[in-house]
Order: C-alpha cells, then structure tokens, then sequence
C-alpha cells in the first residue's frame, strides 16, 4: 500500500475519547493531512452495520488508509510511526529499544489500570461537566497511584517522557502540564 493513499480517522463525535485524541495526536505529530469524520458513539452509531464491518471493534478510533482499517489506537499509533516514519516524519516513539519500551509500557499500563479514577473523572468531567462528587476511596488511591508512578518517571521539568522525541498524546498537549498541576491542587498535593 502506497504511503500515499489517503487517511481517514472516525472519532466519536464528541472528542471525549483519549483514545480517539491518541490517534488524533498522531497523525497532527506527524503533520500527516486526513480526513476527520465523526461517529455518534452516544446514538450507538458504532454498531451501524458499515461502521462496525470497518472497525470490527464497533469502538473509535478507526483509522482507514486507502482500503486498510483498523481500530484499536495503540494499533494505529504503531502502524502510523512504521508507514510514516522518521526522519521523514515526526517520531512519535523513540528509537532507542529501552526507552520505546518504557514508552510503550506506559501507553498500555494507562489504557488498562486505575479504573476507578478513570470512571469517577471520565472525559467528559473534565471537558463539559466539571465532577460533582468527591473521589472514592478507590478513586483516591488509583489518583495517588497515578501521581506517584508519574513522579517516578517524569521529572518535574521534563517536557518529555524520554529523551526529546517521545511525546506522547497527552504530552503533546501543551495545556497538560498546567491541568496536571491543577489536579494536583485538587488532590490536595502540592
Ligand atoms: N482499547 C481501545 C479502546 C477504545 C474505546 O474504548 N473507545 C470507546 C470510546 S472512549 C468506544 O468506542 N466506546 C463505544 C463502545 O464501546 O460501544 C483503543 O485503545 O482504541
């Protein structure tokens, strides 16, 4: 398949998913131009026979280049990082063996741990309705454990997880610093 062919990328029509934001992130690191369309994941578009037969998930993101669709972000993020890669394109992981690995570790330990943080401050709290809850006790401790693993692996002025050349969804974002502190604040750390 020609690098060439056209990239379309189907997020839910919100822009609450991260994992949508992931392979969004992606694509906009690698100055890659594609196509955005929208699947309203809340009217359960996700199960209309075309869009579950591309995904074969029924879950955003899909990415579709040229005839190729796959879901699953991770999936695409590597598949994107090994069609378009550096020094052509943007790295979005790093070369060097270790450090992709502790980047790669972080990306799935993110996608599969802390539940009860993820469901007491989903998305959707942080970009339309602020919580109106006060975390659980398993909401706190998944937040501490979150805080603490993140202390371990990223200084406090690194910008980056590794070296220059790892920037990672949310680390890419340039507001993420700053709402990292303020939900420090708002776990009551410093
Ligand atoms: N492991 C998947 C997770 C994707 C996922 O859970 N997407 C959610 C939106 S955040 C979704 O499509 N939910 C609709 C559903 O499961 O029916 C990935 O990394 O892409």
């Amino acid at each position: 398949m020609a690098a060439s062919d056209s990239l379309v990328l189907w997020v839910d029509a919100f822009f609450l998913s991260p994992y949508a934001f992931s392979s969004f992130v992606a694509l906009k690191e690698k100055k890659l131009p594609f196509e955005l369309r929208l699947v309203p994941i809340h009217e359960k578009a996700q199960h209309a026979a075309d869009y579950r037969d591309r995904s074969l998930t029924s879950r955003v993101p899909t990415l579709a280049h040229g005839e190729f669709q796959l879901s699953e972000s991770s999936a695409i993020d590597e598949y994107l990082e090994e069609v378009f890669p550096a020094p052509s394109y943007a790295p979005i992981y790093p070369r060097e063996p270790k450090a992709r690995a502790r980047v790669r570790q972080v990306q799935a330990w993110i996608r599969s741990d802390l539940m009860p943080v993820r469901e007491e401050r989903s998305a959707n709290t942080m970009f339309y309705e602020r919580a109106g809850e006060p975390l659980s006790s398993e909401g706190k401790a998944a937040a501490e454990k979150l805080f603490r693993v993140v202390d371990r692996i990223l200084p406090r002025d690194a910008q980056h997880l590794v070296g220059g050349g790892a920037r990672r969804s949310s680390e890419s974002d340039p507001g993420s610093r700053e709402r990292r502190t303020r939900s420090r604040r708002a776990a009551g750390r410093r």
